[in-house]
């Protein structure tokens, strides 16, 4: 056996170790926050990107209504959404999980409230696309007319809340 060869896979088996890590961290933390588990009402995991300022203006309404907030960044968003079931046309930009309920984009801390109380049988709530004047979206002074919808595991949605009309 020519010593090279043996290295050769020996790295192969590492970086297949390695990958299949990483592969499980994620799953295990996608899973473990979308699951209903008995966590506090007001403890909330927002999955968002580094870069995203918006998202980070979200956090700061969240917090300030009272939510505890754990933030995850990552550049796998798109997995993230996939892995929680928001529907394409539900998407925005961070994606939030609280007590098994999927929370996407700039849902104002008001409608969350509404939903962990009413516990309507739904996968979560979603304010698509990044409404103008939505919590996180309001420090241009502009905003508009948006609803904040529910939506189900098949992709179902129905309106929640209207806000700005
Ligand atoms: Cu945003």
């Amino acid at each position: 056996m020519a010593p090279l060869g043996t290295t050769g896979t020996e790295v192969d088996k590492m970086m297949k170790t390695i990958a299949s890590v990483l592969a499980a961290a994620t799953l295990a933390t996608v899973s473990l926050a979308g699951a209903a588990v008995a966590e506090p009402s007001t403890s909330l995991t927002v999955y968002k990107s580094p870069s995203c300022g918006c998202c980070g203006g979200w956090v700061d309404h969240m917090k300030a209504a009272g939510f505890t907030v754990t933030t995850k960044d990552t550049d796998e968003m798109d997995t993230v959404k996939a892995m929680l079931g928001v529907p394409a046309d539900m998407a925005s930009c961070h994606t939030a999980t609280i007590n098994g309920y999927v929370v996407e984009g700039h849902v104002p801390a008001e409608s969350v409230t509404r939903l962990l109380s009413e516990k309507p049988k739904a996968a979560g709530l979603a304010a698509p696309g990044m409404p103008m004047g939505s919590p996180g979206m309001d420090s241009g002074g502009a905003s508009e007319p948006y609803s904040v919808m529910l939506f189900t595991r098949d992709g179902g949605t129905e309106t929640f809340q209207r806000y700005g009309q």
